[in-house]
């Protein structure tokens, strides 16, 4: 790789060496680029608050309220605030707390975050009283008390458990814009901040907001993506700096600590064994969240508590303490109560990721770089010769001229549209990467076209452009808050616009945070202007969100809406799932770096981010071949799948290794493809109802306490529990079964107690288990690649619980289009059951609605769990003549095969089973 010095400025003096002397090292963040909260003013401030910030709700001002919405006004001896509350639809409350009107600058609300207006729902009562108001919404059974003094707003959930409440601990806190007066004294790094060399001029002075939140009846939490952590929260109080959430290039960066990464996402759920409860925090701007789990007796709570479900004198508690640098106090809260309900009343408010692409679903190989078209044709080639199936090829920085995204380096990608075309012959896909970084050279056109229409972000002078150092050496930033940046971004991923690009090409934004090597902590000044005057302070956390939905426009244009885009980003924050998938970005190849990549994953899909997935072999680093089948085994179960290597490492796909690792690797790639209509039909329910296709055990199994903080095993939708190998030289794990289902070996079938087991995990196994109750669709004749798979034949696996029941459905389409909006898609849900005590029936029912001429058929069916061999088994289907089907039973694993119902999934059929 060619290092232009532009490039080494964020790096280290040692990272830098190792470059030149070809050592690709993996070493560790350099803290000092990042701030902590004694060095960031408002956070250190706001985290000092240990007495009652003394906020009253006013009852003697007029206390307001329309049919969905209550407005009274709150103060303490600092400043006066109004308070607004609204009731949302499904169980959500809405509560705002701002400057009153006359402030000196109005406050950013990143709405763009949210799904549309938030629909509201009717309060069904409002009870003023001298010293609370209690407001019920939905049915009736959704209650909010505010207590006047000392303020505190308490919700509770429909079985009217305490289970939130808002300033319990005093901590609200509101800096209101100022005139900056002479000779007045001001609080540390009001007016101004220094960090390392860099000042920020904070023009319109301090105007940080925080309160704290608390999970009342709760002592697990988890969610606040992005950090290399535990699944479960951890308590900061006291013990490391608050949870940062600042979208940040942290090179090399560390795991188990609080530090920020790339994606900021202030939403946290906490459950327990009776109910579960979410929260956003809708705020754009630098946040930090110090919390803590702890216990209070309940008669603390006296007051206002009500624990319908809960018994003992203590109450456990999860708290939160919000601290924004900048925006609105503005907290929804959604009451569940199961994390079902949560997570559907997240998706309804924030989004759900569209249906992708199948190919997306599948293999994707990357690595920064190859080299030339040539490399990219062998590449190919090599999957089909060791016949590994893979679907899509990714190209870095170097694929373009000069790191000017949308054109191709002359001499390396000359003939790119041929290479495309070539790679899509084979039922493949390709991606290019684009990042926000715009190469300042006035013969660029995008830049050139940029800066005459004034699209950049300007300096803290609101004029001139800013400047910063990036890939290309002296970059400036688009501007996707000027409506002219976004729809010239999205023309000029027009087939006319981008030479050479075809349908085939997708999209890969990186460096989105935004990544500005000069900038303070790496990123963009906070004092720098957007447009309409915004500060970069104001929205910073959402810009890589903002980058991403204009690139998502730009692929919708290309094919007039016909063609479903696909992006995957760096950066995130709430909402980005409607555009994006994410990658948990530079991970090392390190055993610890597999290990933190499902906790990572689970709390992006907890929050609401469903395509999620990690470097599959480490970024920085050679992996050796354990640790890389260990990835492949485990990044074959997680949602983004993708390979990925920095420039320095040696190559590593996967025919370079010994025969037994190239054969491992395959392997696992193939137990992708063999689910992927488990995936894709995943990904549908998804879209339905927020559910995340991965998920932690709680959300399957949400009375089994002992499994909450549980993040190295979890389940992929409903039916299937995953226990990937993460540490080294381990050869059998040890998995706790959830109680209250019947479990079944993925691979053999066998049948499993519930409770500990300990499985058999050497190199090449992954201890996968399949759930009593549930039907599993797969394709089993494993191709090159998706789109060559799509039309296959399904084999359904069924495993009975102890009724001898089980249910499932299988989602399909052309996989490509979206035209399945328009009715051309097939739901068929499958359904096992007794019908008498010597009769099961297994039936197939397409959904109405749906309208696809599905080529899919059902080649094999497995029944796990049938305690004894048939006697006779038929099919019945509507068009043709009953007819009888053969079948083998295998005693010893109490498994049942029906061989070739030959019935397509398009038309209702029951199979007769006699015994
Ligand atoms: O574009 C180069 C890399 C990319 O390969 C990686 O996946 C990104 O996370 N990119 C970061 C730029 C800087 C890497 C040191």
């Amino acid at each position: 790789m060619i290092l232009k010095p532009a490039d080494w400025v964020r790096m280290d003096f040692l990272a830098v060496f190792l470059f030149l002397i070809g050592i690709s090292s993996v070493g560790s963040v350099n803290r000092h680029d990042f701030k902590t909260c004694d060095q960031s003013a408002f956070c250190k401030k706001h985290r000092a608050i240990t007495e009652n910030t003394g906020y009253q709700l006013l009852s003697n001002t007029a206390v307001k309220y329309s049919s969905s919405e209550f407005r009274a006004q709150i103060q303490n001896s600092q400043n006066k605030l109004d308070l607004r509350i609204f009731g949302i639809e499904d169980s959500t409350w809405r509560i705002q707390i701002d400057e009153p009107e006359g402030a000196l600058r109005k406050r950013y609300v990143p709405e763009l975050a949210l799904n549309g207006i938030p629909k509201a729902t009717n309060f069904k009562s409002v009870e003023i009283e001298s010293d609370k108001t209690t407001i019920t919404a939905g049915d009736g059974k959704q209650k909010m008390i505010i207590q006047y003094s000392p303020f505190v707003i308490n919700v509770y959930n429909v079985f009217g458990d305490l289970v939130l409440q808002v300033n319990r601990d005093g901590k609200l806190k509101f800096e209101e814009f100022r005139k900056k007066e002479e000779g007045k004294e001001y609080p540390e790094g009001f007016w101004e901040e220094t960090f390392k060399s860099n000042t920020d001029t904070k023009p319109h002075g301090s105007s940080d907001v925080g309160a704290d939140i608390s999970f009342i009846g709760y002592r697990h939490a988890f969610g606040l993506p992005e950090h290399a952590d535990a699944f479960s929260l951890r308590t900061t109080k006291g013990t490391t700096d608050p949870f940062r959430l600042f979208n940040l290039d942290v090179f090399e960066y560390e795991l188990h600590n609080t530090m920020a990464l790339y994606v900021s996402i202030p939403y946290i759920v906490a459950h327990n064994a009776n109910s579960t409860t979410g929260m956003l925090w809708l705020n754009s701007a630098e946040t930090w969240v110090d919390t803590s789990s702890s216990e209070s007796s309940k008669s603390l709570f006296a007051k206002v508590g009500s624990f319908l479900s809960s018994s003992g004198d203590s109450i456990p508690h999860y708290d939160a303490h919000f601290m924004s640098e900048s925006g609105l106090v503005d907290i929804f809260v959604f009451t569940g109560p199961t994390p079902q309900d949560v997570q559907r009343q997240n998706a309804k408010l924030t989004g759900t990721t569209p249906l992708p692409p199948l190919f997306a679903l599948a293999y994707h190989q990357c690595r920064w770089n190859y080299n030339d078209e040539k490399d990219v044709a062998e590449v190919n080639a090599n999957f089909d010769k060791y016949d590994i199936p893979m679907d899509v090829i990714w190209l870095d920085i170097e694929h373009t001229d000069g790191k000017k995204y949308f054109t191709w380096d002359p001499n390396r990608f000359g003939t790119a549209k041929d290479m495309i075309n070539n790679v899509a012959s084979t039922g493949r896909k390709m991606v290019t990467i684009i990042d926000p970084h715009i190469k300042k050279d006035d013969n660029y056109y995008v830049y050139k076209n940029a800066k005459d229409k004034g699209l950049f972000v300007k300096r803290a002078d609101g004029v001139t452009d800013y400047e910063g150092h990036c890939w290309p050496g002296a970059s400036e930033y688009l501007d996707f808050y000027h409506p002219e940046t976004r729809s010239y971004w999205k023309s000029l991923f027009s087939f006319d616009s981008y030479q050479q690009s075809t349908k085939d090409l997708f999209t890969w934004n990186d460096m989105n945070e935004p990544s500005v090597f000069s900038g303070p902590e790496i990123t963009m000044h906070r004092d720098s202007i957007h447009y309409g005057g915004i500060e970069h302070r104001e929205v910073h956390n959402m810009y890589g969100m903002m980058y991403t939905s204009a690139s998502f426009d730009g692929l919708m244009a290309r094919t007039d809406g016909q063609d479903r885009p696909f992006i995957l980003s760096r950066a995130g924050f709430v909402g980005t799932q409607r555009t994006a998938a994410i990658w948990t970005g530079d991970n090392a190849a390190q055993w610890g770096h597999l290990e933190i990549t499902p906790p990572m994953t689970l709390s992006l899909s907890i929050a609401g981010v469903p395509f999620i997935g990690s470097d599959v072999g480490g970024f920085f680093g050679n992996p050796d071949e354990q640790l890389l089948v260990r990835w492949y085994e485990a990044g074959a179960f997680i949602p983004f799948f993708r390979a990925h290597a920095h420039i320095d490492t040696r190559r590593r796909e996967p025919w370079l290794f010994s025969e037994a690792t190239r054969l491992q690797i395959r392997d696992a790639i193939r137990r992708r493809y063999a689910l992927l209509p488990y995936w894709y039909t995943l990904f549908y329910e998804h879209t339905q109802d927020g559910s995340p296709p991965m998920r932690p055990i709680w959300y399957e199994f949400p009375k089994e306490e002992k499994l909450y903080a549980e993040h190295n095993a979890f389940m992929l939708g409903n039916a299937i529990l995953v226990r990937p190998v993460l540490t080294a030289d381990t050869y059998s794990v040890s998995i706790d079964l959830p109680q209250g289902a019947k479990w079944y070996d993925w691979e053999t079938g066998a049948a499993k107690p519930s409770g500990t087991i300990y499985a058999d995990a050497k190199l090449g196994s992954i201890p996968v288990y399949q759930r009593g109750g549930t039907i599993v669709p797969t394709w089993q004749r494993i191709r090159r690649a998706s789109s060559l798979m799509k039309d296959d034949p399904y084999t359904l696996f069924v495993a009975l619980d102890e009724n001898g029941s089980a249910s499932g459905e299988v989602y399909a389409d052309d996989g490509t289009t979206h035209e399945y909006q328009k009715g051309q898609y097939l739901v068929t849900k499958f359904q096992y059951k007794p019908e008498k005590s010597n009769k099961f029936v297994f039936i197939g029912e397409p959904s109405e609605g749906g309208k696809y001429p599905t080529k899919n058929w059902i080649e094999r069916i497995e029944v796990r769990g049938v305690k004894q061999v048939p006697q006779h088994i038929e099919i019945i289907r509507a068009s043709d003549p009953t007819e009888k089907l053969e079948f083998t039973y295998d005693r010893d694993l109490q498994k049942l095969v029906i061989r070739k119902p030959a019935v397509s999934t398009g038309q209702s059929f029951q199979i007769n089973l006699q015994f």
